[in-house]
């Protein structure tokens, strides 16, 4: 069917907007509320999970830890649903930047459901002083500028690498979406682009783990 372009960027618009700003609607009225996928990696099950590996921190096995790379979660059979949850416990660990742009960053981490990004954004555990602050994106999507740090519910942990002796170096951050999505496949990508130019380990300088992550399908 040919679409004129005004409509067709209509459509495009509601899909946009009923996509990312799906919070803003009344979660009571979702039904059928089914966990079909959790791992918090204690049992080191990294079966339906591409490039998936495992470490240790703060006493904790968790996935990761990743620098310029994706994870891919794969599931398969899904009940009928029309909408997803997706909870993930997020590590962002030692110097990420935020919004800096040049040499440094700026650090970027992504999710994707079915290649859809449903998140782009930036992180900081930098400095932020009256004068010089590195500011985050997060709990936006890339472009906006918040506090380093904002939106982590634990920011009192060692960095796990060029900071593992410090304490204030890996932020947690609780992150949950959802997100319209029906069929029963589901593909969701996780990932980053962090700019570290005068690093000489950039894995080391900064990168990020997986504490858990949950997968819910809901009807609304
Ligand atoms: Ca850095
Ligand atoms: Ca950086």
């Amino acid at each position: 069917m040919y679409l004129n372009p005004p409509f067709s960027r209509l459509l495009f618009n509601l899909l946009f907007v009923s996509i990312f700003f799906f919070g803003a609607c009344q979660e009571d009225s979702l039904v059928n509320d089914i966990l079909v996928y959790e791992n918090d990696f204690s049992g080191q099950d990294l079966t339906q999970i591409e490039n998936g590996k495992l470490h240790v921190f703060n006493e904790d096995t968790v996935l990761g830890n990743y620098n310029n790379e994706e994870v891919l979660l794969q599931l398969e059979g899904l009940p009928r649903h029309n909408i997803v949850r997706v909870n993930i416990d997020l590590l962002v660990h030692d110097s990420w930047d935020g919004n800096l742009k040049g040499l440094g960053g700026p650090d970027k981490w992504y999710m994707k459901l079915d290649n859809m990004e449903i998140i782009n954004t930036t992180f900081s555990n930098s400095i932020c002083s009256y004068s010089y602050c590195l500011y985050q994106s997060y709990p936006d999507n890339y472009g906006r500028h918040y506090d380093p740090k904002t939106g982590a519910i634990n920011i009192n942990l060692p960095g796990l690498c060029q900071y593992n002796s410090e304490s204030n170096w890996t932020s947690l951050y609780k992150i949950s979406k959802l997100v319209y999505h029906h069929g029963s496949n589901l593909e969701i990508i996780l990932g980053d682009q962090l700019i570290q130019e005068n690093a000489e380990n950039p894995i080391c300088d900064e990168s990020w783990s997986l504490a858990k992550i949950e997968v819910s399908t809901l009807t609304q």
